[in-house]
């Protein structure tokens, strides 16, 4: 891996010519980190950059904490908050800690490089949320378990292996959208991943923690739950077994005497046959507790996965409704976990499909700590071979009121430990990130890992505000119209995307294994829990009272809308109802219509997207126009036989013809 082969997504890059003359900047804050960013990153804006250690009247920009500047502290900060003031010429950034400071400098170099005037930034900023983690599923052999951008950058050939140079940029860009923590191998533990916690490789490992801690950023490995067998040491993995207990205080006391900053870990126990404390008869708390009595001393922390659920299901039972599981496993279990474990909970109930509603048991567990889950990489939405900017989506989950607390008890003031004040909080996301030289497989879905960072800073941004810094950071030297376009493409690419696939938030109808493309009953018979059910007179999955009552998991008043199909929201009517074709939505059309003319609109609009970026060729640069045109051409195949898939599946149950009289195969 060639250091010079990958690209510095929305930082400012060496091919940009620095537009403003000189700089003089005063790093009052010892932290070494602030002057390797300064002079990395505004010696691309700047043509000339003098750094000094004490404040001079020629200094321009000062960076250090209030008690290293002298300034005053007026209101409540964050510890990792961050204050822009302008001063009689001079801009400082300040914060109450270095890595505060850190934020802060990103902004500042943001905000230079979006093109505004130094005297006239002027921010505090505040994190919403306190843990902002990603997770990597990289495999040590290279892979990467739904990675669409190349290989792991942290591992090959069974062994850790990366560019020093190219992971301290990542940090880079991790930082500067204020990500604070990381897990760098896959939940799914396998049997060489499984020594990552034996001394040799922590030894190894600690090169790499100190090259994120730089940047403040934690490292965190996933452990596999049943350890002491698999390594040979012991014959139990059971929680409450003294041996097993001692196991893993004195593992953990070795991890940190090599690496003292380190994090904690992430399972996934009980799911998709991974081991876990259910084998002995015990709960996810007697699991959870166990090793996160084995972290406390250290300050460290368990992140515990929610999507325990039967992954052997017969699709001849209709009693069981994998949606319920989560809810089901965890929410008993509330009060009972140890301070320091974090509950790990999907978004939605089911698996990051394009639309799913808000997973029930956010806000549901009211004495516990937890992190939401998104899916930065696209298994579901495209594969980063279809666009589809995931802000849009997130944003809505964020801003779902669950009316736990009445009116008003938003996921993300939920997120924020606003609700619950006392408890530890924050969200955390399957990153999109491989060895790939745009890191991303493409290159607009760089704008999905940038708007997690900024969203998990700020759930109140809008998808618009980030997709607009996003383009303007990244393409500094395109036109404006053509900017405005790539915004505009983002924006609408998840609706696009969901118009070609899965209807009506019933979701899957994936080919299986590798889930790209289409298969209507692909998961059908299977035993995943994955159902859609449709025959000849209808479609949908009845989690009403009638059906699994998995809607009877929402506070009131949010469970009756879901319930009642007069009230329940067009985009998820079969997520939680089964209907007839001929059901009219609220739209007015009927569901088949829907199914037809959202899948030809799809096309049409993939299409569209296509003409638009032909007719910017000249103002792009050839790499990137031929780089987007491929990736839309593919998108635009995959589109068109996910609509006469499902198409013509759905008019040959329904025997219902297209009203427009448009092509269906028959
Ligand atoms: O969506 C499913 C994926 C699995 C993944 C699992 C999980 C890491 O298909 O590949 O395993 O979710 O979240 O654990």
């Amino acid at each position: 891996m060639n250091a010079s082969t990958f690209t510095t997504c929305w930082l400012p890059n060496d091919k940009q010519v620095p537009t403003i003359s000189s700089l003089h900047i005063t790093l009052c804050s010892q932290a070494k980190v602030l002057e390797r960013v300064c002079l990395t990153y505004l010696n691309r804006l700047y043509n000339k950059i003098e750094i000094s250690r004490t404040m001079t009247s020629q200094s321009e920009i000062i960076i250090g904490t209030f008690n290293e500047t002298n300034q005053e502290c007026q209101i409540e900060m964050e510890l990792d908050g961050f204050i822009i003031r302008n001063e009689q010429r001079k801009t400082y950034v300040l914060s109450l800690s270095e890595q505060g400071l850190l934020y802060g400098t990103f902004h500042l170099i943001e905000q230079l490089q979006l093109g505004s005037k130094r005297e006239d930034i002027s921010v505090v900023q505040n994190p919403s949320t306190h843990i902002r983690m990603l997770n990597h599923w990289d495999n040590m052999d290279g892979t990467i378990e739904r990675g669409y951008a190349g290989r792991s950058i942290f591992f090959d050939q069974d062994e850790l292996s990366y560019d020093a140079k190219r992971i301290q940029q990542y940090a880079d860009l991790l930082a500067s959208v204020g990500i604070n923590k990381i897990s760098i191998n896959n939940v799914n533990v396998h049997r060489v991943e499984t020594k990552l916690i034996t001394e040799s490789k922590l030894r190894e490992l600690k090169e790499l923690a100190d090259i994120f801690s730089e940047n403040y950023i934690t490292l965190y490995l996933s452990i596999n739950y049943a350890s002491p067998i698999e390594l040979g040491e012991l014959q139990t993995a059971d929680p409450l077994d003294d041996e097993v207990k001692t196991w893993w205080k004195q593992q953990t006391k070795r991890i940190y005497q090599t690496i003292p900053g380190f994090g904690g870990f992430i399972v996934k126990a009980d799911s998709e046959h991974r081991p876990g404390p259910f084998t002995y008869g015990r709960t996810h708390a007697d699991g959870a507790n166990m090793l996160a009595k084995a972290l406390a001393p250290f300050g460290g922390n368990v992140f515990w996965r929610c999507f325990v659920y039967d992954c052997l299901q017969d699709w001849r039972d209709r009693t069981t409704d994998r949606a319920r599981a989560a809810f089901d496993h965890f929410q008993k279990l509330d009060g009972e976990f140890d301070d320091n474990v974090i509950l790990q909970i999907k978004n939605g109930p089911m698996d990051f499909q394009v639309r799913e509603p808000v997973s029930p048991l956010i806000g549901a567990l009211k004495a516990t700590n937890y992190v939401i889950e998104f899916q930065v990489t696209q298994e579901y939405t495209g594969q980063q071979i279809d666009l589809c900017y995931l802000m849009p989506q997130w944003s809505e989950v964020l801003a779902f009121d669950t009316q736990i607390k009445g009116e008003g008890t938003t996921v993300s003031d939920i997120l924020s430990g606003n609700v619950y004040p006392s408890i530890q909080t924050g969200i955390t996301a399957v990153v999109n990130v491989g060895n790939d030289s745009n890191w991303t497989g493409h290159e607009f879905a760089q704008a999905n890992l940038y708007g997690y960072g900024r969203l998990a800073w700020n759930p109140r941004l809008t998808a618009r505000t980030i997709a607009n810094d996003w383009v303007n950071s990244t393409y500094p030297s395109v036109n404006e119209e053509v900017k405005q376009m790539i915004e505009k493409m983002l924006m609408e690419s998840w609706v696009v995307y969901e118009n070609y696939t899965a209807p009506l938030g019933v979701g899957w109808m994936v080919k299986t294994g590798h889930h790209y493309g289409p298969d209507v009953n692909g998961y059908e018979y299977s035993p995943w829990g994955t159902y859609h059910f449709s025959d000849r007179d209808g479609i949908g999955v009845d989690r009403t009272k009638s059906g699994s009552n998995y809607v009877n998991q929402y506070t009131e008043p949010v469970a009756e809308v879901y319930e009642d199909m007069t009230t329940c929201p067009d985009e998820l009517l079969l997520f939680f109802h089964h209907v007839p074709y001929t059901h009219k939505l609220h739209s007015g059309k009927t569901v088949i219509q829907h199914i037809y003319d959202s899948h030809f609109e799809g096309v049409k609009q993939v299409e569209r997207l296509i003409l638009a970026w032909q007719q910017s060729k000249d103002e792009l640069p050839d790499d990137l126009y031929e780089h987007i045109s491929h990736k839309l051409n593919a998108q635009l195949e995959n589109a068109k036989e996910w609509r006469d898939k499902v198409n013509t599946y759905y008019y040959r149950v329904s025997g219902i013809h297209d009203q427009h009289d448009r092509k269906i195969y028959r």
